[in-house]
């Protein structure tokens, strides 16, 4: 008997195992090719970049586009350089400004004065691409604050025609990118009023969807919802943990609620994974003052890091300035960041390890965990269906120090892993360094660095066998940070560094450090604030850090609450909105009609100021994010002139961060006081925080 059983086990390892049945919703063709991407990049270009706007009212002339050396090529190149896959151009954002001569609207290209009205901005990036090898895509704002049709059936119309140009003149495209914002007011060819329209309804999508599928069957369509794609919720690139590629589908639209967005929903009732779109600058736009807030190559890694090694796609915003041309800074931060990733899995320690696995499916080759190092994304180690929690050991031959291990997932049999672990044999033993949600693409564990010549997987809960394709094992080069860059409350500034290199020099001017700048001895007064770049190094200048950049204003030391004209009880106080807390806030009882709060503040002493700064709420409900605003300022906080500044903050809701708005001059002041006059939404206002600069 027990002769019998043992023939037919080992009959059935012979017999070659069947693949395991896919599990929850799964990917489609075209959605496959689109994760291989992984990484690709934002074109923000417009009539913004010369108004120094984010969001266009719609009454720009045409007048204002106006590169003054427009160069495709430049653009298309560096996005090679920085490793992307392609490019998603904005062939028209919110304002409605045409970048190719589309024969449905004047509002467009060939009314403006580059290249005397014959550019097609589509055209010139779209062949550059091609020249590239990048893959091609475009953006068309359905919110359009020109058309005068906007918010009626017309507009629907005139929409599709101008989405049929960009899908028929161009080439192939492998994204169309469908935006879900919308403010309500603009231009409307003059009525410059507000337009509510009903989001599920008013665009009629699954016909527009139609028109894609249509005329280009392989591009994946992204909105907050999908259907190929979705918005991950947030604007800083960040995606969730867990990050699910799978959501409910039902009840999504363009523009609806962004909850779920962010982790995706297990199992879910469709695939559509996240793309992380983040722009290297502040802004969606170019604007000169935003030349010194280029994100550093240790942001965009720690972004790439939570965007693409959470199974997402990374979607990173290089946006050409007046020249037409992308930035010098945000070239070399895309360079050097570009270097570190090469560097970082340019060797894969697990290639030539000897794999161990607790159970392969069947016994079959076919599942073997050889198929994790065979660098081929068909292949996949498995195990029978009722053993979900499988082990794998990793023997490296050697010790080797690493501190990114990747995992896929073969994605043409769903999201299977809910939850694993890793471990190091350290000292004798196995030690638990990682532990990790969901899989799907690409998971990049990113820790801190281990020595080790054996790890283990451990599978700790799954909803089906797990089918997993590749297991990498990489070590980043050692970066060395740039210093700690600290201002006390008496307006002292420190520096420290934070590596070997003891030796700190900085400049105040916005310039890099060298090795002329100024050494650092002590701390430094700096109550007016600016930007401090500091750099450490070894004594003859060697083994330099990152440069660190801070940008501080004016230091809120001596400042006092004069007036204001609303706040919450003890919750809401005023003086929130200047304690240098970005968690406590200022925040107005509800108050609907004619929506205006104001705060004064006086800052103790006469100050240089160049502008001001406004702090967001950057946690919870968007309820009462100022999206109208006055700002003023006074001598004597009796007389107070002109606003030094006013207008909308546009992109305020999904891009929560610090805005920072010049004057253009400097002015001389002791008081200054805010006025709120919109929120995005609610009818509060909440402010976490008002600065002003003097740099
Ligand atoms: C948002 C827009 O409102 C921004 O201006 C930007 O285009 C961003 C990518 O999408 O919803
Ligand atoms: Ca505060």
């Amino acid at each position: 008997m027990l002769l019998f059983l043992g023939l037919a086990q080992a009959g059935l390892n012979l017999a070659a195992a069947s693949p395991p049945q896919p599990y929850g919703p799964v990917p489609t063709e075209r959605q496959l090719l689109w994760h291989d991407l992984e990484f690709y990049g934002f074109v923000h270009f417009t009539v913004n970049t010369f108004t120094d706007k984010e969001w266009g009212f719609g009454d720009e002339s045409e007048q204002v586009f106006n590169p003054t050396a427009f160069d495709a090529d430049q653009i298309a190149r560096a996005a090679k350089m920085g490793g992307m896959k392609g490019l998603v151009l904005t062939c028209k954002h919110h304002d409605g400004f045409c970048l190719w001569p589309s024969q449905y609207t004047e509002h467009s290209v060939k009314n403006s004065p580059w290249k005397g009205g014959k550019g097609d901005v589509v055209r010139e990036l779209s062949d550059a691409c091609r020249r590239e090898g990048l893959k091609f895509g475009v953006y068309l704002s359905p919110w359009d604050r020109n058309h005068k049709d906007y918010g009626t059936p017309a507009y629907i119309t005139y929409y599709r025609q101008q989405l049929r140009e960009l899908l028929t003149n161009y080439g192939e495209l492998f994204t169309v990118w469908f935006d879900g914002a919308n403010g309500g007011d603009g231009f409307y060819g003059g009525a410059r009023e507000t337009r509510r329209i009903d989001n599920r309804v008013f665009y009629d999508w699954p016909n527009t969807w139609k028109l894609v599928r249509e005329l280009q069957p392989n591009a994946c369509m992204f909105s907050d919802g999908g259907p190929d794609f979705r918005w991950v919720g947030n604007e800083s690139g960040i995606g969730g943990e867990p990050c699910w590629a799978t959501i409910n589908g039902a009840g999504r639209y363009p523009g609806g609620a962004s909850e779920g967005l962010n982790s995706g929903e297990r199992p879910g009732t469709d695939w559509v994974p996240a793309e992380c779109d983040v722009s290297i600058r502040p802004g969606w736009f170019y604007h000169a003052q935003e030349d010194s807030a280029v994100k550093s190559p240790a942001h965009l890694l720690e972004i790439y890091y939570a965007s693409v090694g959470r199974g997402c796609c990374l979607n990173l915003n290089l946006p050409p300035d007046r020249r037409g041309q992308v930035h010098e800074n945000d070239l070399a931060s895309l360079r050097e960041f570009r270097r570190i990733l090469d560097a970082t899995f340019a060797t894969n320690f697990a290639q030539n390890a000897r794999l161990e696995a607790s159970q392969t499916r069947g016994g079959d080759d076919r599942f073997a965990a050889a198929n994790l190092v065979d660098g081929k994304r068909t292949t996949y180690w498995s195990t029978d269906d009722a053993v979900k929690t499988p082990e794998l050991v990793v023997d490296l031959g050697r010790p080797v120090t690493f501190n990114v291990v990747r995992l896929r997932e073969y994605l043409p049999l769903g999201q299977r892993v809910d939850a694993f672990a890793l471990d190091a044999w350290v000292a004798g033993q196995w030690q638990e360094f990682f532990r990790g949600t969901s899989i799907g693409n690409q998971r990049l564990a990113r820790t801190e660095y281990k020595t080790a010549s054996r790890l283990r997987l451990r599978i700790t809960k799954a909803a089906a066998c797990p089918a997993l394709s590749e297991l990498g094992v990489f070590a980043e080069p050692l970066q060395q940070r740039g210093p700690n860059v600290r201002r006390n409350p008496q307006g002292m500034v420190t520096l420290q560094a934070d590596g070997p290199g003891p030796q700190i020099r900085y400049t105040l001017d916005g310039s890099q450090p060298g090795p002329k700048s100024p050494l650092y001895e002590k701390p430094f007064p700096l109550p007016d604030g600016g930007i401090v770049n500091a750099q450490s190094s070894l004594p003859d200048g060697s083994s330099a850090s990152a440069v660190a950049s801070v940008a501080l204003g004016v230091s809120k030391t001596h400042w006092k609450v004069v007036t204001c004209s609303n706040w919450d009880g003890g919750k809401g106080k005023a003086e929130f909105a200047i304690d240098e807390n970005s968690s406590t806030i200022w925040r107005t009882p509800g108050k609907t009609g004619e929506h205006a709060e104001e705060i004064v503040v006086d800052m103790g002493a006469t100050n240089q100021l160049t502008g001001f700064s406004y702090l967001p709420p950057l946690q919870g409900a968007a309820n009462g994010i100022v999206s109208q605003y006055q700002f003023y300022t006074s001598l004597d906080g009796q007389s107070w002139g002109d606003p030094a500044a006013a207008g909308e903050i546009g992109n305020i809701k999904a891009n929560r961060q610090l805005v920072v708005n010049k004057f253009g001059k400097t002015l001389k002041a002791r008081y200054w006081r805010f006025v709120a006059l919109r929120a995005v939404e609610g009818d509060t206002t909440a402010v976490a925080e008002i600065g002003v600069i003097s740099y």
